[in-house]
């Protein structure tokens, strides 16, 4: 199950307190203080996994505690540290403070890692508080507090290229072709319901990260559909590849030229800086009788509104490798954006 966004709490360890105890042995004439320090308590710490796509976890446990560090104890001896606790969420995850609604962290490289809740400092043993006027300190500190919060994380995948389109037009098809992703396909809306990654092999040692996402149809704004929520998804790409179609699937009211401006305007309206993302169109299932028969009126519209029109079949294969390479062209001469 595909999760994107989740409520929890974190407690980090509290410190031991220091321990107050003297010397008490046989034959050992001027015992002094002999109490140790607490153990510092653990932290939660959450840690960005390439591994991961989906927040699921932490949608069935919402409360998270580090342990407590040790009390000191006599004879000199420390508390142990408390361990800490480690929340492992995929990359892309950002930590908003559920109180404040301040963003906390945003874990967008693998392995990166941020101290969520600071466990709590040990306390010191009365060891520390001998002076040369009180041999015999009655005096030790306790362990501190660990932090907490309650925190939101909210995931926005990270990929190079987000893949937009109405439902059926073949996202996932073209990218079940080109990648390791396994995305379901099928001749009915709403196939995918949603968002996978898929990493894209190219010539040359070069890679393309690309996020297919449910289909978005006119009114998602509103709720149409699947809604326009899993937008979020391509927010973090540098650039779009706006999928149209001219097959039957269209059907009697939709034409790919008008797709595409009613696309646009469902992303205007989820967030108006999409809009300014670099797209790559094109019209798939070329491979079909009747996409071939459009194919030039649709390219001479576009050309009118000086958008470029490439063509492809994902099906077969024809026209693809042009479409990967202007992607990565693409990709590479957009700057990173961040809407
Ligand atoms: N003839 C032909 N059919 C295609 C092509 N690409 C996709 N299809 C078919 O179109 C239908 C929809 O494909 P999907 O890849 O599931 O479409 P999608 O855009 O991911 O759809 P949603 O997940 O519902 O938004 C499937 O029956 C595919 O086999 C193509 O290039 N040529
Ligand atoms: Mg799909």
């Amino acid at each position: 199950m595909f999760i994107d966004q989740a409520n929890i709490e974190v407690k980090a360890g509290d410190g031991g307190h220091g321990c107050i105890a003297f010397r008490r042995e046989a034959h050992v004439p001027h015992g002094g203080p002999a109490g140790g320090d607490g153990g510092d308590g653990g932290s939660v710490i959450v840690q960005a996994d390439s591994q991961l796509n989906t927040l699921l976890d932490f949608k069935f446990k919402k409360h998270y505690k580090a342990q407590r560090g040790e009390d000191g104890r006599g004879k000199d001896q420390y508390g142990k540290n408390g361990e800490s606790c480690i929340l492992h969420v995929p990359v892309g995850t950002i930590i908003t403070n559920n109180d404040t609604d301040l963003l906390i962290a945003d874990l967008d490289t693998p392995h990166m890692h941020y101290v969520l809740a600071q466990g709590g400092i040990g306390g010191r043993g009365n060891i520390h508080f001998k002076r040369p006027y009180d041999r015999a300190p009655r005096q030790a500190t306790q362990g501190t507090e660990g932090e907490f919060f309650c925190v939101r994380f909210t995931l926005k995948l990270i990929a190079q290229v987000g893949l937009l389109g109405f439902p059926n037009v073949g996202k996932s098809t073209f990218l079940s072709q080109i990648s390791n992703s396994q995305t379901k396909v099928a001749d009915y809306p709403f196939t995918t319901i949603a968002p996978s990654l898929g990493v894209v092999a190219l010539p040359d040692d070069r890679d393309l990260v690309v996020v297919d996402i449910p289909g978005i149809i006119e009114g998602a704004a509103l709720g149409m559909g699947l809604g326009h929520r899993f937008l979020q998804h391509v927010e973090r790409t540098k650039v779009l590849l706006h999928l149209i179609e001219a097959s039957d699937f269209t059907g009697p009211d939709r034409n790919p030229v008008a797709d595409l401006k009613i696309l646009n305007k469902e992303l205007k309206q989820y967030n108006p800086s999409l809009i300014n993302k670099p797209q790559l169109v094109v019209l798939n299932k070329i491979d079909l009788p009747q996409t071939q028969a459009l194919q030039d009126s649709i390219r001479r519209e576009l050309a009118e509104q000086n958008i470029p029109l490439f063509t492809m079949s994902a099906a077969t294969g024809v026209g693809v490798r042009n479409v990967l390479e202007a992607l990565y062209h693409l990709v590479q001469t957009t700057e990173t954006s961040e809407s």
